[in-house]
């Protein structure tokens, strides 16, 4: 595997400095956040960004995220223009020696949880969801501001954005998936990048927004409707696990075994048991033993699939006083790093 670290560009308060003294770390995995959704990424710019993660000693193999533009997941008449613009970013990222392209295509809203700092008994804290929180907001009806939620969107605009999805159901949102990659897929074969959808984080409907990527059954239909190598997916062991339907340790040899994983986001989770039985999880320390989620059995079994891809340690916890961006601040993230970087070594050397 080679190994990544997620870093949000020049005003990320982790350094590409502190990036290369982690251990086995090769490159970093970032994006150009100041695009407008659906514009084209500039060449120069793009380089720019690569060369700056190239003096710091690392490589900029992977982006996260080239965004998917809402239009594009409506299928209105207005996503052909998105598409071509989507088209030439791969382009020039290819230019530039990216290989893989993490997206989602989830309506809205990307990752949800209830709160950015769940405190865990040892002091640290981290993100968790709590299902009845969930249940009861609404955003056609409240003001709400939620980690992962895109705040660009007034009021107004995301009332009528959620409109527009009223006549949008699973099967609407996966053809327009289709026809997205259906145009796609021939350039990134062309230009070797690689898509790799990242699952729908939780796995489930909310708010009533149709999400698809949600399991093996999604994933499959998938690579059946564009049968490409090129086409692939992000495993996400938090995102997937957060659905006990799913079956990491399956999921991981299966895809890996069929050359369609090209990105590893590792973290773990850990349910806990609620009075009234309703899902709660937060985000625990990334080792096997302290989480739900089997973090040596999903490696194994990616090892012993042929998995060589691009990995990063995902969501870290606040740890040792540090107040990071949520998810992403550096200790832990760096730990889970070490921890990951030791499983496969173990796991290579056994083999
Ligand atoms: C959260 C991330 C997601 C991910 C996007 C990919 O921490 O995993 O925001 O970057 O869903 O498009």
């Amino acid at each position: 595997m080679k190994m990544t670290f997620r870093w949000y560009g020049p005003t990320d308060p982790v350094s590409l400095e502190s990036i290369r003294q982690i251990p086995g770390i090769t490159g970093v995995v970032t994006a150009l956040y100041t695009i407008p959704v659906g514009e084209v990424w500039d060449l120069d710019s793009i380089l720019k960004l690569r060369d700056m993660v190239n003096a710091a000693g690392l490589e900029m193999e992977v982006i996260e995220s080239v965004p998917v533009h809402e239009e594009i997941k409506l299928g209105s008449d207005k996503r052909d223009a998105l598409i071509d613009n989507y088209i030439q970013t791969i382009r020039n990222l290819g230019k530039a020696g990216v290989k893989v392209i993490c997206y989602n295509f989830m309506p809205v809203f990307d990752w949800v949880r209830s709160e950015l700092k769940y405190k865990t008994a040892d002091g640290s804290n981290c993100l968790a969801y709590d299902q009845r929180t969930i249940d009861g907001l609404n955003p056609k009806k409240q003001t709400l501001s939620l980690p992962g939620w895109d705040e660009s969107y007034t009021k107004e605009e995301l009332d009528a954005l959620l409109a527009r999805y009223e006549s949008v159901d699973e099967n609407k949102l996966f053809d327009n998936m289709v026809y997205f990659l259906k145009k796609i897929i021939p350039v990134c074969e062309e230009c070797d990048v690689k898509m790799a959808v990242h699952p729908d984080d939780p796995p489930w409907s909310l708010f009533g927004l149709p999400r698809i990527i949600t399991g093996e059954a999604g994933i499959d239909k998938l690579f059946a409707a564009v049968d490409s190598k090129y086409n692939g997916i992000t495993l996400c062991t938090g995102s997937l696990g957060a659905s006990r339907d799913n079956d990491l340790v399956k999921m991981a040899g299966k895809y890996a075994a069929m050359d369609r994983v090209h990105f590893l986001h590792a973290r773990n989770i850990k349910f806990e048991k609620t009075d009234d039985g309703r899902l709660f999880f937060n985000e625990s320390p990334h080792p096997t033993e302290f989480g739900s989620l089997d973090i040596y059995g999903i490696l194994k079994a990616l090892a012993d699939n042929g998995f060589e891809g691009y990995t990063r340690p995902d969501h870290g916890r606040n740890i040792w006083g540090e107040d990071g961006k949520p998810g992403y601040g550096l200790y832990d993230r760096a730990l889970g790093a070490t921890y990951l970087y030791g499983v496969w070594e173990g796991i290579k050397k056994t083999k």
